[in-house]
């Protein structure tokens, strides 16, 4: 017995050691498994042709390109892919931009060229003296990595590589992370780990994880990245740090992917020594000024500074009686002969402004409509109050015509469980994007104003609050790879459909086998709701528990700031819940263009998604459904419970197709979710109830705790705060 004891923990450890690791990786690998081929053989038996690939161009992005080829053909197909600079002999790749290509490729791929701007793509099987061959080109070598990327897509999706012709280009300029990363590696909301850049042994040792960061980000097309945190550290703008900047941009130059910096507004008295920071004192001005001489010095590709100033307590040119434009100018002016943009956050509010929250940034920043500088850029939050479950798109897009308007989502899931639910928030994004501003006319959409198609403009953006740090699989759970992943492809392509992303991203993360795409590929769609539902239904927001916003706390209402308490938020009482921004309450609704305005001003109009967020509704109000609120609130509660058991039931089934680690993992990670989708109903139920004074509807499960009990529980150690 005692040797059998031994044999089984020699073979529990030797697991561990040999397999761990393995299994680790298939996390880590993201969405770039290239997993060998052995589920469709027609693609195998067509790639097999292929004879190699021909590289025609030899700068560090080409390489980049040729080796990316031909590490993952070679680990699909399972057999040598050599790459050739010979472009001679039948069937190959042939990778190179507009300019390298042979007269007769140029010939074949024609007009393409002007269909794609600098960074598109066009991928093409044409047939040159006889040779078949498919061609990846651009109008610069990124487009050909990026065309390699779509293509590798191609192949892991078992998509039909013949005949192919394929032109695709990104549609905004700036496609960007923000990092809420501090320079002690901790990260504000984060809640992967600690931040991937280690500042103490930058510039020296280069963590192979900053390379495989970046061809991630460029296999999805994201081109910038902001390496710290919006409350920021002047500290960043040292030599000392500028130098471990320097190391970074040099290994995501060949990516495709820029540095930026947040811009602490009193850098100048914090670093400079000066007495001011006022953003129209001469030295302030020639400080910035050579500030950005001394970056662009070490970094000539450097793409600006991001910009929170004068917003939850973050200095700004407030404090010097100046305005956001002076303020945002002056950097413009500073950055301005490098090529450098500013991107000047509007998230703002006050303490000493009485105003709704979510008039605030509107009321503050419209009147400023064309006033600054080209190389500024707005960067506006996709709702007016802050990336709450759902919020309703933000009155800024729709309002400031002449000014370019980048819209922030936040991959990380500071409102939305952290990264442990399974929320896919490329439904959210998308929903946002789609919405209807009537700018112009019907059909201004978000979408259309951020990527410049509306009125031109040459510079535009989206960034995501990054939900990436230093776990293993990168976003702490496996599925929030997903919404990084499709952050990117709708950043690219703001018009692209959310389940398109989830069915891209399972069959390049997981399998292609349809009895596991389809059943998980409902399961996230559902996701958004699922969380919409147990934790803010029916416009209900921002009734989090305050600080860290993990778990329900409607009753919070003893902090200093008004709007810091979610009894600011839902307004409970006798009469009924909601608040009201239509025209009897603070009239946000104004904000909006007048078809927007009527829809949501009018109750009888007001999607019941965003009811609570614009008006407060009796108890006894009578909804769509014919059901009272009181008891529809009930019913959604419930429902967003029962979508997670339903969610845990879809996953419970796929163990055959997944790996033993990543299936364990996702199983726990939904246990929790669907504890804590039962503490976010039980809680805002019994605290509700207390107002509406009725019971539960039949149908809906009584809480497991008294409400004293949910009160009490406290989260001191709550990551990401
Ligand atoms: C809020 C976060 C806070 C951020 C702030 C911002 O709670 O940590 O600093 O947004 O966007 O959602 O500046």
């Amino acid at each position: 017995m005692p040797h059998i004891k031994k044999i089984f923990f020699r073979f529990i450890v030797l697991f561990f050691f040999v397999c761990c690791p393995l299994f680790a990786q298939k996390d880590y690998k993201l969405w770039l498994q290239y997993e060998k081929k052995t589920d469709s053989p027609i693609i195998s038996d067509y790639l097999s042709n292929i004879k190699g690939i021909i590289a025609l161009e030899n700068t560090a992005t080409s390489k980049i390109a040729q080796n990316e080829l031909q590490i993952a053909l070679n680990a699909m197909l399972g057999s040598q892919f050599q790459v050739t600079v010979k472009p001679e002999g039948n069937h190959k790749i042939i990778l190179g931009s507009k300019l390298v290509l042979t007269p007769e490729i140029q010939k074949a791929i024609g007009s393409d060229f002007e269909r794609i701007n600098e960074e598109g793509y066009i991928i093409k099987s044409v047939s040159i003296k006889n040779n078949k061959h498919i061609v990846i080109t651009g109008k610069k070598d990124i487009g050909v990595l990026y065309g390699v990327y779509s293509f590798l897509r191609l192949v892991q999706m078992n998509k039909s590589i013949k005949n192919l012709h394929l032109i695709d280009a990104p549609k905004t300029n700036i496609r960007i992370l923000n990092h809420w990363d501090n320079l002690d590696r901790t990260v504000e909301r984060g809640y992967a780990g600690f931040s991937l850049w280690n500042w103490q042994k930058l510039p020296d040792f280069i963590d192979p994880r900053y390379i495989d960061y970046a061809r991630a980000n460029a296999s999805i097309g994201i081109n910038g990245t902001v390496l710290t945190n919006v409350n920021a550290n002047a500290l960043i703008l040292t030599p000392q740090y500028l130098e471990k900047v320097e190391a970074l941009a040099n290994v995501f130059r060949p990516y495709g992917i820029k540095v930026y910096l947040t811009a602490r507004f009193s850098a100048p008295i914090e670093i400079g020594g000066l007495k001011t920071a006022d953003p129209k004192d001469l030295d302030v001005m020639n400080w910035w000024k050579n500030k950005a001489k001394e970056i662009y010095k070490r970094i000539p590709d450097f793409g600006g500074f991001l910009v929170k100033a004068n917003s939850e307590g973050q200095p700004g040119p407030q404090n010097y009686g100046r305005d956001h434009v002076d303020g945002a100018n002056m950097l413009a002016d500073a950055v301005a002969p490098f090529g450098g943009v500013i991107m000047w956050r509007a998230f703002v509010y006050s303490e000493h402004d009485a105003n709704d929250r979510a008039k605030q940034a509107y009321a503050e920043f419209v009147p400023y409509d064309g006033k600054f500088r080209d190389n500024v850029i707005v960067q506006v939050k996709n709702g007016a109050i802050d990336f709450q479950p759902r919020e309703p798109f933000h009155p800024i897009f729709g309002a400031m015509p002449k000014t370019p308007l980048m819209i922030e989502f936040q991959i990380t899931q500071e409102y939305l469980g952290f990264s442990t639910h399974l929320v896919f928030l490329p439904k959210l994004f998308q929903e946002v994007l789609e919405s209807d501003t009537f700018q112009k006319e019907k059909g201004t959409t978000v979408a259309k104003i951020i990527d410049g198609s509306l009125s031109n403009s040459k510079l535009t953006g989206i960034a995501g609050v990054s939900n990436i740090g230093n776990d293993v699989n990168w976003t702490g759970h496996p599925f929030a790879q997903a919404n990084w992943y499709g952050f990117g492809r709708q950043a690219w392509n703001p018009d692209l459909d959310a389940e398109v992303i989830a069915d891209e991203w399972l069959r390049c993360t997981f399998s292609n086998d349809e009895k596991f795409i389809k059943p998980v590929a409902a399961m996230m769609i559902k996701s958004r709701e699922a969380v919409v539902n147990y934790m803010t239904p029916l416009g209900l927001h921002h009734i989090m528990d305050t600080g860290h916003h993990y778990g329900p706390g409607p009753w919070v209402s003893d902090l200093s700031r008004p709007e810091w308490n979610p009894v600011y938020y839902h307004k409970a009482d006798k009469n009924g819940i909601g608040f009201d921004r239509s025209k009897t309450g603070t009239n946000a609704t104004a904000q909006y263009a007048p078809e927007v305005e009527k829809l949501f001003d009018n109750l009888e109009t007001c999607p019941e998604n965003y009811l609570l967020w614009f008006h407060h509704v009796s108890w006894d109000y009578k909804l769509k459904n014919g059901q009272t609120l009181w008891n529809s609130l009930a019913f959604k509660y419930q429902e967003g419970v029962d979508q997670v058991k339903e969610m845990q039931d879809t996953w419970n089934k796929t163990g055959k197709y997944v790996d033993k680690e990543r299936f364990k993992e996702v199983q726990m990670l939904l246990d929790i979710q669907y504890k804590e989708a039962k503490w976010w109903r039980d809680a805002c139920l019994l605290y509700f109830q207390q107002y509406s004074g009725k019971e539960l509807p039949v149908g809906v499960e009584n809480a497991s705790h008294s409400l004293d009990y949910f009160k009490s529980l406290k989260f001191p150690f709550a990551p990401g705060n």
